[in-house]
């Protein structure tokens, strides 16, 4: 069958830092292939839809399998199904992800008959088995898939990640992917899943709280196939298990595999495996994402992050004696005033590292979303994108804009336009020598992304599509509820 799979286009957020392979398509496109099927993917971060209507033609698929991580892409999936469904009406149209795993009825209503099924969970074992029982009825059976007439069971976790490495000979334009000067740049994975269970944060509740890995073999025969100079290293927190970390290391080192890489973990992790990330530090490692989010231990709480704020400086002081250059997240709350965004500025404009703020949202399929009290100001999934405030603001919302924009613009300066020239300037160089455009462009192009009127008016625009209203909960729901994965029980031990 010839299938293709389409991820929709870049947000807000990636317009400016950074623009990434869709990983998640390409291991689904392996599975499907596998199975015998004639796959085609299409990327509108880097294609429009003019191409997505080219490609229909040229290709007639005989299904459309959508990618929908992020609730602010919702409105333009919904548009492109129907606009699908009413030119070429037998084609069957399914899509899947994280955010469509925690809004899949809602998903189906707006789609209005022009989505035939959402899938929750992972997309390598039921993408095939969806394939295959098209046309036959009873897919609601399926595990993981939902349709208009009912919800088969839990997903069905992949029993093996080393099965069905991304499909990347299927990626066209694989030049526009990038990451800050990491310049081209790929993604790729060596574990699934997170342990822990921070309020605002969906990896746990998507997993089920599960951890996986890839064998070592299998990790490197991925990264040793890859062409770009530097890779992402997508698990959700990197190095957990530092034994599993020196076993990738080794094989690389074996394999004479040589990248820069850039990862995410957490700051308790960094200083309890302090020697695997020294040793990746020779191999390549050279960006890393620390999730920080607050300042403050209450806010470190309020997130149920695990960690103090003494290790979290600890952990900074760490990345520093490694010499890696450091990314962090801070969560800004709409509750702030012109006080708080200054603490942030000062703080900030005191560390080396490049500091990030995204605005406090509840997020569907996160504990907030059912526990924080406050109401929404709004149900405009294209503003559920970290960068807008969807709950009450403290200031009038415009003031809130440029607090926002002004503190982001001043910690950008440290990092971009000419205060990157004298940091980041060879590597820019070596990228432009290498025909490389992305992160060079990038570097002047803040204004143009983060505009405080631009986000303001966002919240005028006429809404089509709304998220369902939530009813939150008196106190914090049990973990289970919130998994999309349930986790295999409890082996009962043999008497
Ligand atoms: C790279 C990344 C990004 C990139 C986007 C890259 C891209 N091209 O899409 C950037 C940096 C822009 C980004 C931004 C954000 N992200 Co992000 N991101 C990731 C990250 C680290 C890796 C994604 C990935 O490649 N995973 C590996 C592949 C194999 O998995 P996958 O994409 O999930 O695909 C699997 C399933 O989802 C499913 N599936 C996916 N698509 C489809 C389609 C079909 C048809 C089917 C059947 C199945 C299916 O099957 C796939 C294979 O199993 C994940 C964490 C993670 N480890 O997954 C977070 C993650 C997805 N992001 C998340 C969040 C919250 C965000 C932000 C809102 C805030 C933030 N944390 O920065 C912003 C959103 C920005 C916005 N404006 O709205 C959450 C989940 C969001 C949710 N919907 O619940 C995650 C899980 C991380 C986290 N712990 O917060 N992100
Ligand atoms: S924020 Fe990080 S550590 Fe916390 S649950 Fe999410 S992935 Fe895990």
């Amino acid at each position: 069958m010839r299938v293709l799979l389409v991820h929709p286009s870049p947000l807000l957020y990636s317009e400016l830092y950074l623009r990434l392979e869709p990983l998640g398509l390409e291991r689904i496109a392996s599975a499907a292939r596998a199975a015998g099927h004639e796959v085609r993917l299409l990327d509108l971060q880097v294609f429009d839809q003019t191409d997505y209507a080219r490609e229909l033609d040229a290709f007639r698929p005989r299904a459309i399998g959508f990618s929908l991580n992020y609730l602010a892409n919702v409105p333009e999936v919904i548009d492109l199904a129907r606009s699908t469904r009413a030119r070429w009406p037998d084609v069957f149209i399914f899509v899947g992800g994280h955010s469509a795993s925690f809004i899949a009825g809602e998903l189906l209503e707006h789609g209005a008959g022009a989505i035939d099924a959402v899938v929750r969970g992972e997309g390598e074992m039921i993408t095939p088995r969806l394939l295959e029982r098209i046309g036959e009825g009873g897919l609601e059976q399926l595990p993981g898939v939902v349709t208009l007439d009912g919800a088969g069971p839990a997903p069905t976790l992949l029993d093996d990640l080393d099965r069905h490495p991304p499909a990347r000979d299927l990626g066209r334009r694989r030049h526009r992917y990038f990451l800050g000067v990491l310049d081209p740049c790929a993604s790729a994975e060596l574990t699934r899943g997170c342990p822990w269970d921070c309020s605002f944060c969906s990896a746990w509740t998507f997993y089920g709280r599960t951890y996986r890995k890839v064998s070592p073999e299998a990790a490197v025969e991925d990264l040793a196939r890859l062409r770009e100079p530097s890779v992402f290293l997508v698990d959700d927190v990197a190095f957990i298990q530092a034994d599993h970390g020196f076993a990738v290391g080794r094989e690389i080192e074996r394999r004479g595999v040589r990248k820069q890489y850039y990862l995410e973990t957490r700051c308790d992790v960094l200083l309890k495996n302090q020697e695997v990330f020294a040793y990746w530090r020779r191999l390549g490692l050279y960006y890393m994402f620390l999730g920080v989010e607050a300042l403050d231990e209450e806010g470190l709480k309020r997130h149920r992050k695990r960690v103090t704020w003494g290790e979290n400086e600890r952990a900074l002081e760490v990345a520093r004696r490694l010499g890696l250059t450091v990314a962090i997240n801070i969560i800004a709350d709409p509750d702030w005033d012109e006080r708080r965004f200054a603490i942030v500025r000062e703080w900030a404009l005191s560390v080396p590292e490049i500091v990030h703020l995204t605005v406090a949202t509840p997020y569907p399929g996160t504990e907030t979303w059912l526990t924080e009290s406050r109401a929404l100001t709004t149900h405009d999934y294209r503003l559920f994108d970290v960068q807008h405030a969807v709950l009450p603001t403290r200031l009038p919302l415009a003031r809130f804009y440029e607090e926002l924009v002004n503190t982001q613009a001043v910690l950008n300066r440290k990092h971009l336009g000419w205060g990157a020239i004298r940091r980041y300037g060879v590597p820019a160089v070596r990228a432009l020598a290498r025909g490389q455009t992305n992160y060079v462009r990038m570097m002047w192009k803040f204004a143009s992304v983060y505009n405080a009127a631009r986000q303001s008016a966002d919240h005028d625009r006429p809404v089509q599509y709304a998220l369902r209203p939530r009813r939150p909960l008196a106190e914090a729901p049990g973990r289970t509820q919130l998994y999309v994965h349930a986790p295999a029980a409890p082996r009962r031990a043999s008497a």
